[in-house]
């Protein structure tokens, strides 16, 4: 009989019990794993504007999902569309090969965006999609002959995701400092948010577009010759939605132009429609050089991520190269996966047919006085709203900063209501479907949870 060699019985020794109950093997993504394993929160079903939990129980979705699940859950017309996909042709090479849909899905992306942001890049996520944003501001400069342009600037408190480019351009302290050095040569600019100055504004604050002359000093520092791209949030979502000063992004774009500087908007959150307009850049009337994109772009449905690059960018790489050359050194084996493509054509399609973008652009008063009516609820500093988005700011427990904020998203997802908490900022944004009383229940389900905690 052979003897089992040391290295297949540590190998069979590791494995846990593979149930579906076992919650040992998954290590859970920006969760206390310890917290979540010993008091687990387990959907199985989501339809429309609900998730059922494991317990039966539904549970209204204020945040669609993690920001992605616009046109609601459980959309026929999406698993369909997946489903033939997969069963007629399940995968095809991106390099050197192609495929239909992800041609017609690449021209109907760029047909929701104002002329000249003519060219998409796919990739599978958010993350994937800013690192690819950051590498074409890059080669583009190079390819232009302008090789000296490397800095990369950033803002505190953005969120740019989890790749190596993205913590380092964005601004949130706990997402970089664990990870090293990330990149070299990255500056940030100064978020926008100013509780003094700005408690309480119903959309745009007034105060704040100043904040983006600081740029100027950036560029006197470094010179604008070795600076390729500045990269924000038009809102910054993550961090409790930061939403921009009035004239602030106007601003931002006039000192890049002035400068060569490429301007990327980072759209992940605010792309297909959450503002009441396509992307940001229609709803803020400001044109960036390249938009990063992914979430409602398949309705989160399957993970599929986008870049959207300038004319001006695209013609570049095509001029710069010799003839039959690759002209962009970067792809994933996943870009413009046939099944993702699948889903996001279904998604535009819901989009179209259902007016889901003037939708929210309907429901935004109404959110808008919703979200503050919470002004004087207990623990509450500020709120913030700018489409279907809405933040509620609560002061933070003595010395525990974050513990009330935890245990407000815990109560109300126990009281019926799923949202998102950073730190004290309790986060809600909901699926454009989202109905006048279900918009109550919301609010309604957070002053009660908030009068019963400490
Ligand atoms: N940029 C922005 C602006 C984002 O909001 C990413 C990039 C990264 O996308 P991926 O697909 O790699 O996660 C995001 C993602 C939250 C939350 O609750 C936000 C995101 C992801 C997960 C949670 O604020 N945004
Ligand atoms: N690592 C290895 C060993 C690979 O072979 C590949 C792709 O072929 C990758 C990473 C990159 O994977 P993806 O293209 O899915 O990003």
């Amino acid at each position: 009989m052979a003897t089992q060699s040391a290295a297949s019985k540590t190998f069979e020794a590791t494995q846990f019990k593979p149930t579906p109950n076992n919650l040992e093997a998954f290590f859970m993504p920006f969760t206390s794993n310890r917290a979540f394993k010993a008091k687990p929160r387990l959907f199985v079903k989501a339809e429309g504007m609900h998730y059922t939990t494991i317990e039966g129980r539904k549970v209204l979705d204020a945040s669609a999902g993690l920001w992605c699940m616009n046109c609601g859950h459980g959309r026929k017309e999406i698993s369909e569309a997946v489903a033939r996909q997969i069963a007629e042709m399940d995968y095809a090479p991106p390099f050197n090969m192609g495929h239909p849909s992800s041609f017609e899905l690449a021209s109907r992306v760029a047909a929701l965006l104002p002329a000249g942001l003519d060219h998409v890049f796919f990739t599978n996520s958010g993350s994937e999609s800013v690192d690819t944003a950051l590498k074409i501001a890059l080669a583009y400069h190079r390819a232009k002959g302008q090789g000296t342009r490397q800095r990369l600037i950033g803002r505190d408190r953005g969120y740019h995701g989890v790749g190596f480019g993205g913590i380092s351009v964005g601004g949130m302290v706990n997402n970089r400092k664990w990870f090293g050095n990330a990149l070299n040569g990255v500056d940030h600019l100064p978020h926008t948010y100013n509780r003094a100055e700005m408690a309480y504004s119903k959309g745009m604050p007034t105060w704040g577009t100043h904040l983006a002359d600081e740029l100027e000093k950036l560029v006197l520092l470094h010179d604008a010759s070795n600076i390729a791209a500045v990269i924000v949030e038009p809102v910054a979502c993550s961090t409790g939605v930061l939403v921009p000063p009035q004239g602030y992004l106007q601003k931002l774009r006039e000192i890049c132009t002035k400068h060569g500087i490429l301007l990327v908007f980072d759209e992940v959150i605010t792309g297909f429609g959450r503002l009441g307009a396509s992307f940001a850049t229609e709803y803020f009337g400001v044109k960036p050089d390249l938009i990063t994109c992914a979430k409602g772009l398949t309705n989160g449905s399957i993970p599929m991520g986008a870049v959207i690059v300038s004319k001006e960018i695209y013609d570049t790489f095509m001029n710069s190269s010799a003839e039959g050359a690759i002209e962009l050194f970067h792809g994933y084996t996943y870009s413009a996966h046939p099944v993702a493509c699948a889903a996001g054509l279904a998604a535009l399609d819901i989009y179209k047919n259902e007016g889901l973008f003037d939708r929210v652009k309907e429901l935004s008063p109404y959110w808008e006085q919703a979200v503050h009516s919470l002004k004087g609820a207990k623990h509450v500093v500020d709120l913030r709203n700018i489409g279907l988005i809405g933040a509620v700011e609560l002061e933070p427990r003595a010395g525990k900063p974050g513990a009330r904020g935890q245990e407000a998203f815990i109560a109300a997802y126990e009281a019926g209501v799923l949202t998102r908490v950073t730190g004290d900022t309790i986060a809600m944004s909901p699926p454009f479907i989202v109905e006048k009383s279900q918009i109550d229940q919301m609010v309604n389900t957070l002053r009660d949870v908030l009068a019963k905690i400490d």
